[in-house]
């Protein structure tokens, strides 16, 4: 048996054609008949395609109709769900979500063997030892706030995909060829990685994360309430390595995060400039502050060993104290928030939150910050009252920036130019427009805005509250990210998108920037190394058809592979408490095959993408039979690709 029959078929006409897939398949798909269900085409889809023109009021959609592709791919952080999530741009049509802090009951994420390793690669000891003591072994949660794509030369290069975990200090990397995660790193002695940003010229080296929340250094509980010990790190990751580069000490605490179009800075804005612990504390200052790190400074520094090593990493302290060239703080008034750089390479505007105004500072002048003791305000440029709670900018290719307003509820548009002219006392209104949208805004972007490609269409603005906007689902009520066409001179609100909890951030990529996603899988993926490097030492070729039973003591490895609609194994035995890992390898090779092992009553599923091999380990229950099916639809006969596993009582 082999797969070859199924190549160069799509999906779609391998299950209406009686010739494809398995030969005892094809005979019986003959005779059945194939409802639109079945091949995948809902009975409302049907309809709604053909009355799609009279049923779609004008821009409703940004103007795709079904079947349509849309104009760019958005990636989505997903908050404290801890996945991120692919929409179409403008359609705001959800398209893929991609586990990455979570556990994902559909593809096995957090449970697979190969999603395991990714997840303990890089974690501490520490913290290896904390999960074992809750029977664990890695987290199932996450907090993913931003997600941003590898540069090179200031524009998106379609590598990579970096985002943070708020919630246990990580970051993650997701490939762009599979979109799938193939990499978490744990940052240590920071805290809360909230802002990230990766480096974009002259490309991603770095990615930089803010750590925001403040600990001691050597936080073993030796010192607790001793608030002078504490401190906030700022962590440059080596990005294709994957590990920790350096790390910088600062004074107070860190938030969001940027990066210029240079090389030169990476900045990040800090609301407890005040160190306190409480909210009275936090807010008590005046002015808080924006640090502006000095990469060639830092570098130079880390090469000539003048750095203190904690828990593996290049520590340097910047902190105000130790008067260094690392760091210099601007004061910025009260707890700032978004940090955003403009694509014209040269203003940085930093978002008031409490205070009504942003905060343009021009990233030119941050030389001579460094050069003398000149005052570190001298760097504003601009700073205009825009509304009530400032909290992110966007900007257009026309010198346009987009402040989101959470307490106004509004979207301001404003001219970069036009608001320095009027800080230099010009009379001119930077204020273009204003729009309302539902409701509290947080994030906003336009498409291709955090590049040199900047664009001058849309602007996706992603609402915290959306209230009365749709049918009442209960307390917890959805999100709601918004659509805003910003193409004239008038932002013209033109598509709702409720979504789960809770993107924070959403990124657009032009898809001619992604034109090496993959539909397939590469049978030498790096994914599976180490599962192939098993194989190989238990004698199994898992590059064809596989059928092979291994028992090592009380470790039993059963080697399957799938061809649509069968396994290769009916059935396999194995004796209660065995630790029994299956390895699946998919052999089907065509576009959307995807096929699933599930285990029945042992909490066990998984995805197995075409080409792809999965692997999963579990304890086997007690004595009895257990089926198990592909969980992902695949065929006509979907329901009959399945098998039994034997639990044999163990022996006395
Ligand atoms: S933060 Cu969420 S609205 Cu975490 Cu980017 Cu500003
Ligand atoms: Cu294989 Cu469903
Ligand atoms: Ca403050």
């Amino acid at each position: 048996m082999e797969s070859t029959s199924n190549k160069g078929l799509s999906r779609r006409a391998m299950l209406g054609a009686t010739a494809g897939g398995a030969a005892a398949a094809g005979a019986l798909g003959g005779r059945l008949a194939l409802t639109p269900a079945m091949l995948g085409l809902g009975a409302a889809g049907v309809a709604s395609a053909a009355g799609s023109g009279a049923a779609r009021a004008a821009g409703a959609d940004g103007g795709i109709a079904p079947g349509q592709l849309d104009d760019y791919y958005g990636f989505w952080s997903s908050g404290q769900t801890g996945e991120m999530r692919i929409l179409g741009i403008p359609s705001m049509r959800e398209l893929m979500r991609v586990p990455v802090f979570n556990r994902c009951s559909a593809t096995g994420w957090g449970q697979t063997n190969e999603s395991i390793r990714i997840h303990q690669r890089s974690m501490t000891e520490a913290t290896r030892r904390q999960l074992a003591a809750n029977g664990k072994k890695i987290h199932d949660n996450g907090d993913l706030h931003h997600v941003h794509m590898s540069y090179t030369e200031g524009k998106y290069d379609g590598r990579f995909l970096f985002m943070n975990d708020k919630a246990n200090t990580r970051v993650a990397r997701v490939r762009c060829d599979v979109m799938k995660c193939d990499a978490i790193l744990e940052i240590p002695n920071a805290k809360g990685i909230h802002g990230m940003r990766p480096q974009k010229w002259p490309r991603s080296n770095y990615v930089f994360c803010n750590g925001e929340d403040e600990a001691p250094l050597i936080n073993d509980g030796k010192t607790m309430t001793d608030v002078s010990t504490y401190v906030n790190v700022f962590t440059a990751i080596d990005a294709d390595k994957f590990e920790v580069a350096w790390q910088v000490l600062v004074s107070g605490n860190l938030d969001n995060c940027d990066a210029d179009y240079e090389g030169k800075w990476a900045f990040a804005t800090s609301y407890n400039s005040e160190m306190g612990m409480t909210l009275a504390e936090m807010t008590e200052a005046e002015m808080d502050h924006v640090v502006v790190f000095n990469i060639a400074e830092i570098e130079k520094a880390i090469a000539a060993g003048q750095y203190q090593e904690v828990n593996g990493c290049k520590v340097l302290d910047g902190r105000k104290a130790a008067n260094s060239q690392f760091t210099r703080y601007i004061p910025i008034a009260n707890n700032p928030h978004g940090c955003n750089m403009a694509p014209d390479k040269q203003h940085l505007v930093i978002n008031g939150k409490l205070s009504p105004t942003v905060t343009v500072l021009d990233v030119t002048r941050f030389d001579a910050l460094f050069a003398s003791d000149v005052d570190p305000r001298s760097a504003v440029v601009a700073e205009p009252e825009l509304g009530l709670g400032p909290l992110h900018t966007a900007y257009d290719g026309r010198g346009n920036a987009y402040t989101s307003l959470f307490l106004d509820s509004q979207v301001v548009k404003w001219n970069i130019n036009d608001a320095i002219r009027a800080y230099a006392g010009e009379k001119v209104d930077p204020i273009k427009d204003k729009i309302d949208v539902h409701y509290q805004p947080g994030h906003l972007k336009t498409v291709m805005g955090e590049t040199l490609d900047a664009g001058n269409d849309w602007l996706v603005c992603l609402c915290k509250f959306s209230k009365d906007r749709f049918l009442n689902v209960g307390p917890l009520k959805a999100e709601n990210d918004q659509l805003i066409d910003i193409s004239g001179d008038k932002m013209k609100l033109v598509h709702d998108g409720p979504t789960f909890a809770e993107p924070h951030d959403a990124i657009s990529v032009h898809p001619s920037i992604l034109s090496g996603i993959k539909s397939v899988w590469d049978r030498n993926d790096p994914m599976w190394a180490e599962t192939r490097k098993q194989a190989e030492a238990d004698g199994v070729d898992i590059d064809s058809w596989a059928d092979t039973v291994i028992r090592d003591g009380n470790k039993v490895r059963v080697y399957m592979s799938s061809v649509a609609p069968t396994f290769s194994l009916e059935s396999f035995t194995v004796k209660q408490g065995d630790e029994v890992t299956v390895i699946v390898t998919n052999l089907d090779e065509i576009d959307d095959l995807t096929h699933g092992f599930t285990m029945g009553n042992h909490g066990v599923a998984m995805e197995i993408g075409p080409q792809m091999t999965s692997s999963v380990t579990f304890v086997a229950g007690n004595p009895g039979v257990y089926w198990y099916y592909c969980q992902w639809f695949c065929h006509a006969l979907h329901m009959e690709m399945r098998g039994r596993m034997f639990v044999e009582p163990k022996a006395a």
